[in-house]
């Protein structure tokens, strides 16, 4: 790419306006002018394509496909054009056309294919796979409609279509020429044919899947990669003997069954229902995937599979797409006459698997009567690999256990039998890890321990990281450009290089700047909260901010309950000393989960009385933030003090906002779960307020037995506060809205032992407090924060994937 000039650029955008959009400057509204920019930009990006697509293919490389139901990528605009270091020449490309780059950003929806965390990883993961030149394909599921849009009626979580594509997407390719075709249902026949048995699978119905490319921009030069999103279309929309016999609706009616499988992302997170079109979807895309590596593969090989898992890893990101084991096995065995022992030799040397989560209500099992109508063959083969699995390896270790082997055994028996696709994923990987060092512990420890001692090698740790580039770079332009000057500016590919930083920690002058860029970051932030929810906040509070899906182990009701202590503390003393405080909150509640919209609700109630009262003298504000997502969490991020981090030690697998805040200077306020741990290791617990029962101390109490009444009763505060629920302070004329979030707490045993921690959080919520008042003290560890984070870079995330599970090679394009 040679120098590019704000000339060429104004060129191009108006030449785009003009040609393509058929409008011109005077006229041209935001979307067109946001329209034509990203078309222009698109031409650099098609570019670094073509170029790193050619060094691919010519040296035949390893590559890595992550499989993944999700992928969360947010808005594209800004980020390419940061990767592409095009963001200024294009500022003032716009400039000299009178728009406002910043402004126009605004313009674009946030592609929202995923709910929270894991998907959001991945696109971490593909971004800095992109930037560190390694071979790489994303594949997932082109979703007509994204995580829905939130807004609030009277408090209340109302839930609307998100509609990401309305005005089309300039960054995506569809790729009709490369389409694959999915079967489904229907019946498997056997038939003995030059001496063997051979499967046929005569499925009941075939969806057509068409890929959408979207071209992933790796920083500064570096490669561009794709992301393959798969779209289902009915088959035989030409079915002529159907039309021709008058079936027209007939026919429509087929293509939108079709239709409905890449229609719309499932909005659970941590809880699997078993739903017969979620089980499709994952077969879909999977199939799909599977269908065009071996197409990548065979026009390199033909038939020839002994270089396959030589060029070839397949990462699945959870167990939503664990079905592509026992696809890859029907793959190889029926289409291409691979014996059982050499298909499974491929398989397992293919596959690794990420798990995300321990909670039991998120680990997946299908019903096996479901599972036999929608994939009759996949069951078979499942089947086959149990049996084999069982008799051949458990009996070997553990001879006569039968214990062992109902707990090891992809099918959970009992009345409803059912698929467990943990335990699958776990015996078709060759490596299967958790997500921060804790969580990996206790998958060995307490989720798959027999699994552990059969293969002492196979579970291992790889801590998550995320993109520095989006969430420092480009959501944080003052802070980035503080350390550009100070550090250097090849930080975003090495964040190591921050650790300069921590000696510039206590310079009062660097001090006085890096709280400065806070500032105005906050009076940023306070202008947006003002036009989403019309509250006035001051700039000087403490800004504490959680920010993440909301569920009840992640315990924002413990933050909720906090507040409430507070506010009557200042009722009941109106000089109550603490430092102003805007408590901020963003999170989506899966539509089916009611208490976790009754908390939603519940907040909404709290920050309206809080939030009108004269007499606490603005000490308090609440806000809670509507449709939180990627570019709102961008705003968010750069301005916080605090970041809370909260859940039940145990639960949090690894957290990743918890690595954005900390970057961008906040303070963690958190347990010692997920990647906390990591976090308070690299920048040293006296720079974050670590509070609360550890694993071990939530294991004993369980064992001990806990009872979360004998804490109401014994701590008059959380009596008060918890009986608060019941009455109609804060939802004057009907007492009791709020207390199914007492009822949780106090009658269902408090499962997320919010009792048991509050106290401890409440101290640490006072230290966080004299802290702030502290202005030095503060400062430094906010810059120590930013100094040492860069374990968490997704590139470092990166490296150890390929050493430990991977091990691909560097291409950088030519
Ligand atoms: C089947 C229903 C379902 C849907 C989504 C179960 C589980 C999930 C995900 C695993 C939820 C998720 O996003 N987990 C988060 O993954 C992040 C990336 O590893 C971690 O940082 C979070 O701690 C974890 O909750």
């Amino acid at each position: 790419m040679g120098q590019v000039t704000a000339k060429i650029l104004k060129d191009k955008i108006l030449q785009h306006l003009r040609g393509s959009l058929g409008t011109y400057e005077e006229k041209a509204s935001p979307k067109a002018w946001w329209t034509a920019t990203a078309a222009a930009v698109n031409e650099y990006v098609m570019a670094g394509l073509t170029e790193t697509q050619k060094t691919h293919s010519k040296h035949d490389t390893r590559a890595v496909n992550y499989l993944s139901l999700e992928f969360l990528m947010g808005r594209l605009l800004s980020n390419n054009l940061h990767n592409l270091e095009l963001f200024d020449v294009t500022k003032e490309a716009l400039a000299e056309c009178g728009q406002d780059l910043t402004d126009l950003l605004e313009e674009e929806p946030d592609m929202a294919l995923g709910n929270g965390g894991l998907g959001r990883l991945a696109a971490c993961f593909l971004d800095s796979l992109a930037t560190l030149n390694y071979p790489a394909v994303g594949y997932g599921i082109h979703y007509e409609h994204g995580l829905f849009e939130q807004t609030f009626r009277d408090g209340r979580q109302i839930e609307r279509p998100d509609s990401w594509r309305d005005y089309g997407n300039p960054w995506e390719v569809v790729r009709p020429e490369s389409n694959q075709t999915v079967m489904l249902y229907g019946y498997v026949e056997t038939k003995y044919e030059d001496g063997k048995h051979k499967k046929i699978w005569h499925p009941g119905r075939t969806i057509k899947a068409i890929p959408w490319d979207i071209p992933i921009v790796g920083y500064a030069g570096s490669n561009v990669n794709i992301l393959r999103l798969w779209e289902s279309r009915a088959n035989d929309f030409f079915d002529w003997d159907v039309f021709n016999a008058g079936g027209y609706v007939d026919a429509q009616l087929e293509q939108a069954q079709a239709e409905t499988i890449s229609k719309v992302l499932y909005p659970n997170d941590e809880t699997e229902a078993g739903k017969e079109l979620r089980l499709i979807q994952q077969y879909f895309f999977t199939a799909a995937s599977i269908a065009d590596i071996m197409r990548r593969y065979t026009r390199a090989h033909g038939k020839d599979f002994s270089q396959f898992t030589k060029l070839i890893a397949i990462q699945l990101n959870d167990t939503h797409p664990a079905v592509a084991v026992p696809e890859l096995m029907r793959v190889l065995m029926d289409l291409h006459d691979l014996n059982w022992d050499d298909a499974w030799d491929v398989c397992t040397n293919t596959f690794a698997y990420t798990n995300h989560t321990l909670l039991p209500e998120a680990l997946e099992t299908w019903s096996v009567g479901l599972f036999e109508k929608v994939l009759p063959r996949h069951l078979e083969i499942i089947y086959e690999i149990n049996h084999r699995f069982l008799t051949e390896e458990v009996e070997k270790k553990w001879p006569g256990n039968d214990e062992i082997k109902a707990k090891l055994s992809i099918i959970q028996e009992g009345h409803g039998r059912r698929v467990r696709m943990g335990n699958l994923s776990v015996i078709g990987s060759h490596k299967v890890n958790g997500v921060a060092q804790i969580h990996s512990d206790l998958v060995k420890s307490d989720l798959f321990p027999e699994y552990n001692e059969l293969w002492p090698e196979k579970l291992i740790n790889v801590t998550n990281g995320i993109t520095p580039r989006r969430w420092l770079k480009a959501c944080n332009p003052r802070l980035s450009a503080l350390i550009d000057e100070h550090v250097d500016k090849e930080w975003p590919r090495d964040l190591y290089k921050l650790k300069k930083l921590a000696k510039l920690a206590t310079n009062a002058k660097f001090q006085k700047a890096y709280m400065e860029i806070k500032y105005q970051n906050k009076v940023d932030l306070a202008k947006v909260i003002k036009k989403l929810v019309d509250v006035d906040v001051d700039p000087n509070a403490i800004f504490d901010i959680q920010i993440k899906r909301l569920h009840e182990y992640k315990r924002q009701h413990l933050n909720l309950i906090h507040i409430m202590a507070l506010y009557r503390r200042l009722l009941a003393n109106p000089d109550y000393d603490m430092a102003p405080r805007v408590f901020i909150f963003g999170a989506k509640a899966a539509p089916g989960y009611a208490l976790a919209k009754d908390i939603i609700y519940a907040i909404n109630k709290v920050a309206d009385k809080i939030n009108n009262d004269p007499s606490i003298g603005g000490k308090i504000k609440v806000i809670m933030l509507p449709n939180y997502r990627v570019s709102l969490a961008e705003k968010l991020i750069p301005a916080a003090d605090v970041s809370e981090q909260i859940s039940t030690a145990g639960k949090e697998a690894s957290g990743t906002g918890n690595m954005k805040l900390a970057l961008n200077g906040a303070l963690t306020l958190g347990t010692l779960d997920g990647a906390n741990i990591e976090i308070a290791e690299e920048a040293g617990e006296e720079n974050c307020f670590i509070f609360g029962l550890t694993v071990d101390e939530v294991k004993a109490l369980n064992e001990k037995g806990y009872d979360p009444r004998a804490v109401y009763h014994n701590d008059s505060e959380i009596k008060e506060v918890l009986d608060w629920f019941d009455t109609d302070f804060f939802t004057p004329g009907h007492p009791g809205e709020l207390s199914s979030i007492k009822r949780s707490i106090l009658d269902d045993g408090d499962r997320y032992k919010v009792l048991a921690d509050f106290r401890a959080y409440s101290d640490a919520q006072l230290k966080v407090d004299a802290k702030y008042r502290d202005k030095k003290a503060w400062a430094k560890s906010a810059i120590i924060n930013t100094a040492t984070m860069g374990k968490f870079n997704s590139d470092r995330s990166m490296e150890d994937y390929v050493e430990r599970i991977w091990n691909l090679k560097k291409y950088p394009r030519s």
